[in-house]
């Protein structure tokens, strides 16, 4: 099995976030969670890791709109260009504005009014490294999917379903068309599986404990990607303004997107009726290809989650999901546990060796 790591990521290190309340906490979003998978995958004998390809920009821009790659590209230099104390003290060493654009249709000249216009919440500051390790992280989920899309020459070694894993860092799902949330920059799943959609339909399953919001607004009008997310009520859970069960799609892609919603505290047994629901609408949609946002925040010890998933019931899931047996790219999104995550990655992958 194909793994895409480099430590791109690093250079996104914020030293904190705010909190619900105002409180400013360190940022839970943190490098050593990619550390810990590497370490983890390096103890077994089925990890072959490789760095990322370079894709270019047009992958991106299939996604996101221009003038927010533009942003991304460009908002701390234009920060620290405004005020040149930005970005140099302790205080303030990443751009998080204080006003958000409840209505969409003007974008500001200013930076800070660009930065309330693209950002949707007070967990995505951007620091000086943070559109690097954005890119890498796509392109670390871009390769994953090239990887499913290729099989060896050697007809001996042929593989009907291959898998491959992202190490992605920053995280993706809740980062819209032109939007970001939720410690994600680039929607890295929504991105591969754009590029997939030249070989076919797509499926994307979400199964991180956040509704995969992005996801649903990048693809909301297509019907050549289904997209599904299994996630705790948005109703009472971050990111509260969308995953609802009444969000089933628009226009051509109504009906191409399903919400499954579960109470706080869900368990095991709840939780994989949802999964056996899903599964049998992507075996009926019969994709191509499948992308799983894997988040590992479903854990029954995860700082942000409520869900009570044990070890084995995640290895339960990536056995139930990889038993779809369809060509997968597996892209890392949330978990916060970071003592447990190598292990709980480990755990939810090995359904996928072969
Ligand atoms: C990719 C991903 O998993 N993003 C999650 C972003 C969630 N941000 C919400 C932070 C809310 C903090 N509330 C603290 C409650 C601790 N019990
Ligand atoms: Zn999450």
């Amino acid at each position: 099995m194909k793994f895409f790591y480099t430590n791109t990521h690093e250079q996104h290190n914020p030293a904190f976030e705010v909190y619900d309340g105002g409180k400013r906490m360190p940022y839970l979003e943190s490098p050593q969670r990619m550390q810990r998978i590497l370490n983890a995958l390096q103890k077994t004998d089925w990890a072959e890791i490789h760095p990322p390809r370079d894709f270019g920009l047009a992958p991106l821009r299939a996604v996101h709109s221009e003038a927010y790659l533009n942003f991304l590209a460009s908002a701390f230099d234009e920060w620290r260009a405004a005020d040149p104390e930005a970005g140099s003290s302790a205080e303030a060493t990443a751009l998080l504005p204080a006003t958000f654009a409840a209505k969409r249709d003007q974008m500001p000249e200013s930076i800070l009014g660009k930065a309330g216009f693209f950002l949707l919440d007070l967990s995505v500051p951007i620091v000086r490294g943070t559109y690097a390790a954005a890119l890498s992280s796509a392109n670390c989920a871009l390769s994953a999917a090239q990887a499913i899309t290729e099989n060896s020459s050697a007809p001996s070694s042929f593989i009907s379903h291959p898998s491959s894993f992202a190490l992605c860092r920053p995280p993706g799902h809740h980062a819209g068309r032109e939007i970001a949330g939720g410690y994600c920059f680039l929607n890295n799943a929504a991105i591969a599986a754009h590029w997939l959609t030249q070989f076919g339909r797509v499926a994307i399953l979400d199964v991180d404990y956040h509704a995969g919001n992005g996801t649903q607004d990048i693809f909301y009008n297509r019907g050549d990607v289904l997209t599904i997310s299994i996630h705790a009520d948005p109703s009472y859970e971050y990111p509260y303004y969308a995953g609802y069960a009444t969000e089933t799609g628009d226009g051509a892609g109504l009906g191409f997107h399903r919400n499954f919603p579960l109470p706080a505290g869900t368990g095991e047994t709840s939780y994989l009726t949802a999964l056996e629901e899903s599964l049998n609408l992507i075996r009926a949609f019969a994709p191509a290809h499948l992308v799983v946002s894997m988040g590992m925040d479903i854990y029954k010890d995860d700082p942000l989650g409520t869900f009570k998933i044990t070890r084995s019931g995640i290895s339960e899931i990536g056995k139930r999901i990889a038993a779809l047996k369809l060509p997968s790219a597996v892209i890392m999104e949330g978990g916060y546990n970071t003592d447990e995550l190598g292990d709980n990655v480990v755990a939810f992958l090995k359904g996928f060796v072969r």
